[in-house]
């Protein structure tokens, strides 16, 4: 079997049952007059990341391997969105308020819509959720089951919100996780390195981390 060279220690790669899953990569959290924005944070933390982003999936995609992208969005009429999440934020600009790309974290909307550079190819699944984890309320988790997927590499943002929360629902029904350093990115860079060292700690507690550069060369011997 191959291994990445990972932290805590070396990933056991099953080139088999690997899927790379990119979470959120959308102008909601990237570009100005999205829901990130509106939150008060800066977003062009989010788009220095997207070329990284983009070698990790033209690795998988080359290596002829599955990509799944999500998407956090909600139904028009709101019914998928808690009070508990509507009321958070700038109370101007809320989920489902009308926003210079159309409604705030909308489906269909153009601000909702995952970054051209990273948009999905004909074939791969994506995945609409209303939570921070991509397997609540969503067919991820019979989706990976019927195509025999045992492993996960993240990426996306944000590390310590939808990714971290991801991995941990992921850890939770069995798969064996590990993030891309620099193909993930927070709002605050605090924020960024913790996750990274909750995720690895104990004994990759809730998986692995590892950097692009050793990932993509680990796929690549496999
Ligand atoms: N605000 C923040 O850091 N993240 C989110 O609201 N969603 C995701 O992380 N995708």
């Amino acid at each position: 079997m191959e291994h990445i060279k990972a932290q805590p220690f070396a990933f056991p790669l099953k080139r088999d049952s690997i899927a790379l899953v990119v979470i959120d990569m959308q102008r909601d959290f990237a570009e100005e007059g999205g829901f990130g924005a509106s939150l008060g944070n800066d977003v062009s933390r989010v788009a220095k990341i997207v070329p990284d982003v983009k070698r990790l999936i033209d690795g998988f995609r080359s290596a002829g391997l599955p990509v799944i992208h999500t998407m956090e969005c909600h139904r028009p009429d709101l019914s998928d969105l808690p009070p508990a999440k509507r009321d958070r934020g700038s109370p101007s600009l809320r989920i489902g308020d009308d926003g210079p790309m159309g409604r705030i974290l909308i489906a269909g909307e153009p601000g909702t819509a995952i970054l051209p550079e990273l948009a999905p190819v004909d074939g791969e699944v994506v995945i609409e959720k209303p939570g921070k984890g991509a397997f609540y309320a969503t067919p991820l988790g019979e989706i990976l089951k019927e195509r025999g997927i045992g492993q996960l590499v993240f990426a996306g943002v944000t590390t310590e919100v939808c990714v971290q929360t991801t991995m941990r629902e992921a850890n939770d029904r069995g798969y064996e996780c590990i993030l891309v350093e620099e193909a993930t990115e927070s709002y605050f860079p605090e924020f960024k390195a913790a996750a990274i060292e909750m995720i690895r700690a104990q004994g990759a507690i809730v998986g692995w981390t590892a950097s692009l550069d050793d990932l993509l060369e680990g796929l690549h011997r496999a």
